[in-house]
């Protein structure tokens, strides 16, 4: 009995449909639309009530970018004293983050280096893009754009100002941080193979100087 290709088949059928699996942390202050983003992203749709993430939520969504098929998964923390001590926990792992604060409330964007310093101890130099949420409600707005540009270039951030509300630049925020992701590792990938040739080179020159 050929059981190999029994098996060949089976991987086929039940092996993943994508070809990247990413962990994204979403972080920022209280009440700045971090469930809320996320929710519109993995299932385009709004809710105006406010029910506080109690630890952390996880939302996976399946997209194509660059071709390459990717499953997106969503952690989405609360920020209750329980959850800040499990953050090591869950920012381990991460291949990105989605670092989110309100235009309307200076507050949330006073915390962003607090925030970034939490994603560097404890997921490490991982991309990192911004964003400036509830766009729809400018009229209260109290960050100008210049100002989380400033901020976002000074810390290499990608920076877009979105809404959750109306939907505005929320695919782009969470696309752009998987192309981010997708870019760092193939250069990553590049530098590596490189590495090895050179270091074949350099094993190849030493047997030959050995062989003379
Ligand atoms: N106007 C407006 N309200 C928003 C937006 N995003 C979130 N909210 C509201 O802000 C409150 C807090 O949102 P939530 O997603 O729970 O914030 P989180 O604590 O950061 O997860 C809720 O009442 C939301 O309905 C937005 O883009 N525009
Ligand atoms: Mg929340």
């Amino acid at each position: 009995m050929d059981t190999s290709k029994e098996r060949t088949r089976i991987s086929k059928t039940r092996g993943p449909r994508y070809q990247h699996l990413f962990k994204v942390i979403v972080v920022g202050a209280g009440k700045v639309g971090k469930t809320s983003l996320t929710i519109r992203f993995a299932e385009d749709r709004f809710r105006e009530s406010y029910l506080p993430t109690l630890g952390v939520d996880f939302m996976t969504k399946n997209l194509t970018v660059n071709e390459a098929n990717v499953k997106l998964q969503l952690w989405d923390t609360g920020g209750q004293e329980f959850v800040m001590s499990l953050l090591p926990f869950y920012f381990s792992g991460a291949a990105g983050g989605v670092l989110v604060y309100d235009i309307t409330n200076r507050n949330s964007f006073n915390s962003l280096d607090y925030w970034l310093k939490q994603i560097r101890q404890n997921a490490g130099d991982v991309p990192v893009v911004l964003a400036g949420n509830k766009v729809d409600i400018g009229d209260q707005r109290k960050v100008s754009t210049e100002e989380a540009q400033a901020f976002a270039a000074d810390k290499n951030l990608i920076y877009l100002e979105t809404s959750a509300k109306t939907g505005v630049s929320v695919p782009d925020l969470f696309e752009g941080i998987v192309k981010v992701i997708m870019d760092r590792e193939s250069k990553k990938r590049a530098s590596k193979t490189k590495k090895d040739e050179k270091e074949e080179e350099k094993e190849g020159e030493f047997s030959f100087w050995q062989k003379a």
